[in-house]
């Protein structure tokens, strides 16, 4: 067989390969070969564009990923950006009462997460009061801490993964653990999810809220209608004027917007978590020592009410013998100088805005229209899940 013959046989063997392989839908692709061509005792080489059709059976799976534009203003030194300003940058929440409510008559902010934000000022810039809070909706709250225009966000943000990896955040230890409930008229008699078959529910845009409620009513095999709004507001105000049978949010956001409905004791929330929610601030990726700084102040209230040093009591136990709240309230040690602050910040935050029980008291404790029980965000020492990382 000279050579012309056996390229022309393994061209045939490849078709027959090919053939063999598939099964499927015929499909027409183009193969580049090279065929040496012996002419007159010379050997010369073509290179030509053959056309086989063949048989695939192939099975493609692709993976697509969604790239997020992520663009990082000062995210390098946060914190020299905050002291230069002399201003702490807070991404919060208006339509939250307890968490992030802007009181339309006096223009103030206040709330669980506001003071959080305050902690931070004080520990930074040894003024709580040194806050700037931009009100953000689901959907506006991350590109305001992506370009820069908030130094950290607290507001009712539950940790996802893709929160914390494509969208380019990280989160500090997580300050309100919470579920997504559902609330409805008292009187439509519903005491479970699964009685909303047919259904129409109010969800916010741009939330996990809106996903775990498919996921859910998905897996309990429950139809229902969403009923979507951009802000608090907005579907507060669609379940409010009858045109939901449901109202959807976290539980914390829910127990908040009830006060606001026309009749808050018309409505109940059903027992049933629909998802895991845990709340928390988050800043932007690429700046670890910012990151930091918001964890500890966060530890710093967490470790404040497990060692007993709260608001009323921390001018107290300055000077105390006891080594463990020397270091905390930075009398002995350098803590602070580590994250450059001060060695006292955590004395600032306490002294300033409270520990941990301070804080939800404050906003959402039994004195508040909320009452709401510690549940999961009690220390851990007393039934929850909060577990103070050690000031050492
Ligand atoms: N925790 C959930 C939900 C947070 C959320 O945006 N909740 C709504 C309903 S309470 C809210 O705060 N809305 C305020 C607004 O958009 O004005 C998340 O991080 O996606």
């Amino acid at each position: 067989m000279n050579k012309k013959n056996i390229v022309v046989a393994l061209l045939v063997l490849l078709a027959l390969l090919l053939v063999a392989c598939g099964g499927g839908e015929p499909e027409t692709v183009f193969v580049e070969v090279t065929r040496i061509v012996e002419v007159q005792g010379e050997t010369m080489t073509e290179t030509v564009t053959e056309t086989v059709t063949e048989t695939v059976t192939e099975t493609v799976t692709e993976t697509v990923t969604e790239q997020v534009a992520v663009e990082f203003a000062g995210g390098g030194d946060t914190l020299a950006l905050v002291q230069d300003r002399g201003v702490l940058n807070c991404g919060g929440n208006a339509n939250v009462p307890g968490f992030g409510y802007l009181d339309p008559d006096s223009g103030a902010f206040s709330g669980f997460d506001i003071d959080f934000c305050k902690a931070i000022a004080a520990a930074v810039l040894g003024d709580s009061e040194a806050i700037e809070v931009t009100p953000t909706t689901g959907q506006s709250r991350f590109p305001v801490l992506q370009s820069g225009e908030v130094d950290v966000l607290i507001r009712n943000t539950t940790w996802t993964f893709s929160r914390d990896t494509a969208l380019g955040f990280d989160f500090a230890p997580v300050t309100f653990y919470d579920g997504q409930g559902m609330m409805v008229r008292a009187d439509s008699g519903i005491t479970t999810l699964a009685e909303l078959e047919g259904a129409t529910i109010c969800v916010q845009s741009g939330t996990t809220t809106e996903k775990n409620l498919s996921d859910y009513m998905t897996n309990i095999g429950v139809n229902y209608t969403p009923l979507v709004g951009d802000d608090a507001v907005a579907t507060r105000d669609a379940y409010d004027s009858g045109a939901c049978d449901g109202f959807t949010t976290d539980k914390s956001g829910l127990v908040s917007n009830q006060i606001l409905l026309t009749d808050p004791s018309a409505h109940v929330i059903l027992d049933e978590d629909m998802s895991r929610e845990p709340l928390g601030p988050l800043t932007r990726h690429g700046d670890n020592n910012w990151n930091d700084i918001v964890s500890w102040v966060v530890q710093c209230t967490f470790n404040g009410e497990f060692l007993g040093v709260g608001k009323d009591n921390v001018d107290s136990m300055l000077g105390s013998d006891d080594p463990v709240l020397q270091n905390l309230l930075g009398e002995t040690g350098d803590l602070g100088q580590a994250l450059g602050l001060s060695n006292d910040f955590c004395y600032q935050v306490i002294s300033q805005v409270g520990n941990y029980a301070d804080i939800y008291n404050a906003n959402l404790g039994p004195d508040t229209p909320f009452n709401l029980a510690r549940a999961r965000n009690a220390l851990y020492t007393d039934g929850g899940i909060l577990y103070p990382i050690p000031f050492k």
